[in-house]
């Protein structure tokens, strides 16, 4: 099987590698080639895009050339969305051990999970107890919900300066990187209190279709919310801690925690756009399901690896907090997705953090010679997040905020 490197943008920046139709590999057309029809076309609204685009609220206040979309040239895809070729595969850990409950099977998958989160701070979990059935729903629900007329979905836009801000359907404008992200999102509060149904009852005609959505959405994120409690406690169990460690803090609920649903449609400028540009999540533990069409990519060592969709497959990653709390023992990694020319593409993210003014503690077992101090001992999500609505200016916000878990002092010594 040939395998191929993926080169990071500032490498070769033009250079775009594509599989064939038997695995081969060909060099693509460079992306003004690919994509010269649509920019030449500029005057001509909107040709090119298919039905599923102009569906979107993507193209609401976007200018009529699409230029809005074209990121500048040192962000444009290295490899495309179906390169799987890599040298090496994101690591997947089998977690039916978790079933028997058997010290041995759970101390191995332990040490597993920690490598994985601290060479890669991403891993795919397989046999995590989460039905098919519950995932196909959620996935068939969302792709019902993004295909619905886009005056119907904007129904569910949350008014600004409303407690819904920022939840609902559409992207707020402060994810916009260094160009437009080509997606479209519908996302809501999951926990303390679950804000979903609200935005759904006005989208959806019918009461029947906005239930069996809801639904959905309640019994995938509920059984997410088991999960990532197990990863916390597989997790401390692994770094040789107390078993509560990271779940005391959620004292027996759910916690913070947000539920996303990220759509993409087919995009005639897929090599000079992203649909969401490299970024590291804030909070404490991501878990992401992708349909069958691949678009996650992850950065290792420097050099973007696209994910390969695998049913049944779940990816969990390590968040900023998360990666403080361990005193940097797991890596909060970038992570961005691409687009592509003919497939429509759905992601769905549970984005899990401690209840807002839980304190954080960092275990003083982390710090050691080998592993000196290099992030704040203790601090509360609530204060993370007050300063990343602060200074939130999309994917380069949640970079520079990051700075702020890394003063190793006590917060009261610091101003804000
Ligand atoms: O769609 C994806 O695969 C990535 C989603 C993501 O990173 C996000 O929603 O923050």
């Amino acid at each position: 099987m040939p395998v191929a490197k993926a080169l990071h943008p500032s490498h070769h920046q033009s250079l775009m590698h594509e599989a064939g139709p038997n695995n081969h590999f060909r060099t693509a057309p460079s992306a003004p080639q690919r994509n010269g029809a649509l920019l030449r076309g500029q005057s001509d609204n909107y040709t090119g895009l298919r039905p599923e685009a102009k569906k979107s609220n993507l193209l609401r206040g976007a200018s009529a050339d699409l230029s809005e979309f074209i990121w500048p040239k040192d962000q444009w895809p290295s490899v495309p969305h179906n390169d799987f070729h890599m040298a090496q595969e994101l690591p997947t850990v089998d977690l039916s051990g978790l079933q028997s409950n058997d010290p041995l099977e759970l101390e191995k998958i332990a040490q597993l999970l920690v490598k994985t989160f601290s060479n890669w701070g991403f891993v795919q979990v397989i046999n995590h107890g989460v039905p098919t059935e519950v995932i196909d729903r959620m996935q068939y629900e969302a792709r019902k919900f993004f295909d619905l007329p886009l005056e119907q979905k904007e129904k569910g836009v949350a008014p600004t300066s409303s407690k819904y801000e920022g939840f609902g359907y559409g992207v707020e404008s402060g994810f916009f990187y260094a160009g437009k992200p080509w997606i479209d999102r519908f996302q809501c509060r999951w926990s303390p209190v679950c804000e979903i149904r609200e935005p759904v009852e006005k989208v959806f005609t019918e009461t029947s279709d906005a239930e069996l959505f809801s639904n959905s959405i309640e019994e995938y994120n509920g059984r997410l919310d088991k999960l990532a409690m197990q990863i916390l406690e597989l997790c401390a169990r692994g770094l040789g801690l107390p078993v509560d460690t990271f779940t005391k803090p959620f004292n027996g609920t759910a916690g913070d925690c947000i539920a996303r649903m990220n759509y993409y449609p087919p995009c005639p400028l897929s090599s000079l756009t992203l649909g969401l540009g490299a970024h590291t999540d804030p909070n404490l533990l991501t878990i992401l399901s992708q349909c069958k069409v691949g678009g996650l990519q992850v950065c290792k060592d420097g050099t973007w690896m696209s994910v390969k969709p695998k049913p049944d497959t779940l990816i969990i990653n390590i968040g900023d907090t998360f990666e403080a709390w361990t005193n940097g023992r797991f890596r909060s990694v970038e992570h961005r997705a691409v687009v592509n020319e003919t497939e429509s593409r759905i992601s769905m993210v549970y984005f899990a953090s401690p209840p807002a003014k839980s304190l954080i503690q960092m275990p003083e077992q982390l710090i050691t010679p080998q592993h000196p101090l290099k992030f704040r001992t203790s601090f509360t999500w609530e204060e993370y997040k007050i300063h990343l609505f602060k200074k939130h200016v999309g994917g380069n916000g949640v970079k520079t905020s990051k700075q702020w878990l890394r003063h190793p002092v006590p917060i009261s010594q610091i101003s804000s």
